[in-house]
């Protein structure tokens, strides 16, 4: 973000509103952070630390 790549066509073709975070993972563009952090715990349940 200090350099502004989130404002760059490469980024905007990602995720057009600019904003961060954002997961690729193979054909799968996700944003927001909480819809992140689903993916990865269902896509790595073994990852995932319980209290
Ligand atoms: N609700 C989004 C918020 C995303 C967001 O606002 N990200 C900020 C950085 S924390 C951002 O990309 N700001 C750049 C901008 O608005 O130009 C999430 O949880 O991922």
């Amino acid at each position: 973000m200090l350099t502004g790549e989130h404002c760059t066509p490469v980024f905007l073709a990602v995720n057009p509103p600019g904003k961060l975070p954002v997961l690729v993972d193979g054909v799968h563009s996700i944003t927001e952070s909480v819809a992140i952090t689903l993916y990865l715990a269902e896509k790595y349940p073994d990852q995932v630390k319980r209290s």
